[in-house]
């Protein structure tokens, strides 16, 4: 039943569990705006596809398509890949579906947060943003979910669960003015209390350098499972970002998760740094927004890879480094199997894998 929910998902005995739990289904929206994806979006679809190809191996794909590319999209994905009709502005699954919670009783539901395409009239990348807005709801619809409307403005991508209470986050996006800014740090962490059952957040400052997003979490570091994570890295202290992977280091470092443990933290080198080649920037169509010109520094990382049911989809961006990401998560996600996808496409578009996709878990 779909029903919407006005109660607290704590209250009612809920919880968000991590990513490495089981999943049902995945989600995933066609690319084709022609201000963020080169050439009306065809590079990026092919990209979409590969990545939706490497999912439906262990999990049930849907793709969310509008009406005009229904038929392109039905044409280039497998059978196996489910295609439904459903407006959107965009493609970021991560940041406009719903983030499920689960109880002991093999129910889920989502809970549907407020979008703003990353920071509405102050800062958002792009107007409007209300397809994008109704994305969580319907997909619960379809899947016959109940869920909840939370009351603040939050993307997937801007937390990482552990499935036993702890939140990590980063003080650049969940504080930014362009999200909350009537509400307190501490009331920001009671919703997140409230609505996905954590007991403790971690906050660390700053999101990967020059990320569009105001700073996701997902785009610096993944949780593998309680007590361990994967951080961006480079040793390189004339980057920007070096700065920030060791404020980030010193968080996790000196911190404890929900249930008291030290955190086990892997560091996984960053691509590159890459850029937008012209020819890559000479695709788009110039917006208001979003910032593609040749020379742009991309917000390329490792640590945007998905997780889903004892598989790693893994962006490749960078022939000087993939092989080192795959061989450090390939040891540290024992019997799991690590699966590349070129992800160039995605990297330009502003994201990448995690950003792309959502999972409805299995209960
Ligand atoms: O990082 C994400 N979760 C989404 C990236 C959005 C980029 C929009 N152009």
């Amino acid at each position: 039943m779909s029903a919407t929910y006005s109660t607290l998902p704590q209250n009612d005995n809920f919880r968000m569990p991590g990513e490495h739990e089981a999943h049902a289904e995945m989600w995933m929206a066609w690319p084709e705006r022609s201000d963020n994806w080169r050439y009306g979006g065809k590079p990026a679809q092919q990209a979409f596809v590969n990545v939706a190809k490497a999912i439906a191996e262990v999990t049930p794909v849907t793709m969310a398509v509008s009406a005009a590319q229904y038929k392109n999209a039905r044409n280039m994905l497998p059978e196996k890949i489910r295609v439904v009709e459903m407006a959107t502005n965009d493609s970021w699954m991560r940041d406009i579906g719903p983030s499920y919670v689960v109880n002991g009783e093999g129910e889920r539901r989502g809970v549907d947060w407020e979008f703003n395409a990353w920071g509405g009239l102050v800062d958002g990348l792009y107007f409007p943003w209300d397809r994008d807005d109704q994305v969580a709801h319907k997909i619960c619809e379809t899947m016959r979910d109940g869920h909840y409307r939370a009351p603040i403005v939050l993307e997937g991508g801007s937390i990482h669960v552990d499935g036993e209470g702890t939140l990590y986050t980063t003080e650049e996006c969940l504080l930014h003015p362009s999200r909350n800014p009537d509400l307190s740090k501490e009331e920001i962490e009671n919703v997140l209390k409230d609505y996905l059952a954590i007991e403790k957040v971690i906050w660390i400052p700053q999101g990967l350098y020059n990320d569009e997003t105001n700073g996701h979490v997902d785009n610096l570091m993944h949780v593998v499972k309680p007590g361990e994570v994967v951080l961006s890295w480079t040793e390189d202290n004339n980057d920007p970002q070096y700065e920030i992977s060791q404020a980030a280091y010193k968080v996790l470092s000196e911190t404890t998760d929900a249930r008291g443990r030290q955190l086990t933290i892997h560091k996984i080198h960053i691509p590159g740094p890459l850029y937008i080649r012209e020819d890559e920037a000479d695709g788009i169509d110039v917006c208001d927004g979003m910032e593609r010109t040749a020379g742009e520094r991309l917000a390329g990382s490792y640590t945007n890879y998905l997780i889903t049911n004892n598989r790693i989809i893994l962006p490749l961006l960078d022939e000087k480094y993939d092989d080192e990401a795959r061989a450090l998560l390939t040891d540290i996600y024992k019997g799991y199997e690590v699966v590349g996808v070129d992800a160039r496409e995605i990297l330009l578009g502003g994201g990448n894998i995690h950003c792309i996709t959502q999972q409805v878990p299995a209960v």
